[in-house]
């Protein structure tokens, strides 16, 4: 007979358990894992969802940049590889609001969130990718700084999270090594190639080092997302680190990184570099970025023109029930 899943309750096991309390802070304690029936408290079940959530969205809406570019992608090869990644996102955004459902969080109110322009992506996916440069910088940058920040998260202290993002992180090393490529040919290119392939690391590099988030001292979350063992490095942490492997490979690029400030810091044994702008950041998570407004409108449209999907999708499902029940019926 099939398993069937029971629905996770979003309020499992809460409100407040000594018992599960403690089993709870054992489990953190052992840096092992928590799953999705174990009791959690309250605050770490809305942390998790609030930030898997936004990830999932970030993953969904961070398709559309470089899907802009598969119509005009410069070769059948190239459509065909970038179609595959953009593939790869959806994919990903799927993994994770499953991983956010085990939290007993419905997709489709989170959908309805980000619709509803209540929820958040990642500040990045509100950039202009105004040439086909911009999709080799997308992978370089983006997914690099991407993968710098969910490696980590491979380890992260909810099972369902943890395990999804091993997936996500072997493709991710994939679409930045796709990047990469993207500009090593167009920097070994033409002078004017070069030059396209320059101006995309130009303004690609400042907006992916913001996709780690505020400052430390900015950062309302990390310490207690750090504390539960979601989060394992600050955002300036890995920031910094990201900007080491930034150094290396843009001199095997040919190219250079638009800041004249990076070194590295021989005392603190950490990568510096020049001042980002934060108010720029603060205006984008406002919903005042250059494409905020555009981005949600063809996520909502996107959303209206697949009902027919969703709606087909149900009925299949309930048909496969009613055969299977019958059948078991029978047996
Ligand atoms: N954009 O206290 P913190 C990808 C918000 S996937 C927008 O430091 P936290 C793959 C933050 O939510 C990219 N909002 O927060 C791909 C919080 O707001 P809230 C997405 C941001 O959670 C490639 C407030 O600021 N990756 O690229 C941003 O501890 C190519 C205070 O911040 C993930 O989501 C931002 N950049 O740390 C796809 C990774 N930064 O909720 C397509 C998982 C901060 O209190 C093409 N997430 N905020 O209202 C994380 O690691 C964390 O959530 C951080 C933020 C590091 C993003």
């Amino acid at each position: 007979m099939a398993h069937k899943l029971e629905p996770v309750s979003s309020t499992a096991g809460e409100p407040a358990d000594d018992a599960g309390q403690a089993a709870f802070d054992r489990i953190i304690a052992a840096d092992s894992r928590i799953e999705p029936r174990d009791w959690m408290p309250a605050a770490y079940r809305k942390t998790l969802v609030r930030q898997i959530s936004q990830h999932a969205h970030s993953e969904i809406v961070g398709m559309q940049p470089e899907a802009n570019w598969i119509s005009r992608a410069p070769s059948l090869k190239r459509k065909a590889i970038l179609m595959a990644k953009v593939q790869d996102e959806a994919g990903h955004g799927l993994y994770l609001y499953s991983a956010a459902e085990t939290l007993g969080t419905p997709r489709q109110q989170l959908t309805e969130d980000l619709i509803a322009g209540k929820a958040r992506y990642s500040s990045i996916f509100n950039y202009p990718t105004r040439s086909w440069a911009d999709v080799g910088a997308i992978g370089w940058l983006v997914d690099g700084a991407a993968i710098c920040n969910q490696v980590p998260l491979c380890r992260a202290s909810y099972g369902p999270y943890g395990r999804a993002m091993v997936r996500i992180c072997k493709e991710e090393s994939f679409h930045q090594r796709q990047g990469f490529e993207i500009l090593l040919e167009l920097a070994q290119g033409t002078p004017e190639q070069k030059q396209m392939a320059q101006d995309a690391v130009n303004r690609w590099y400042a907006p992916a080092l913001m996709m780690f988030g505020p400052p430390d001292d900015d950062s309302p979350n990390s310490k207690q997302s750090m504390a539960w063992n979601i989060k394992r490095f600050s955002n300036d942490e890995l920031r910094q680190r990201f900007v080491g492997m930034m150094v290396e490979q843009v001199e095997v690029l040919g190219l250079t990184l638009p800041d004249d400030q990076v070194r590295f810091d021989e005392e603190s044994q950490k990568w510096e570099h020049g001042p980002l702008d934060w108010d720029e950041f603060k205006e984008v998570l406002a919903g005042r970025g250059p494409c905020n407004a555009q981005r949600l409108e063809r996520r909502r449209e996107a959303h209206e023109d697949g009902a027919w999907v969703r709606e087909a999708a149900a009925a299949y499902a309930l048909r496969q029930r009613n055969a299977q029940e019958q059948n078991e019926e029978v047996a």
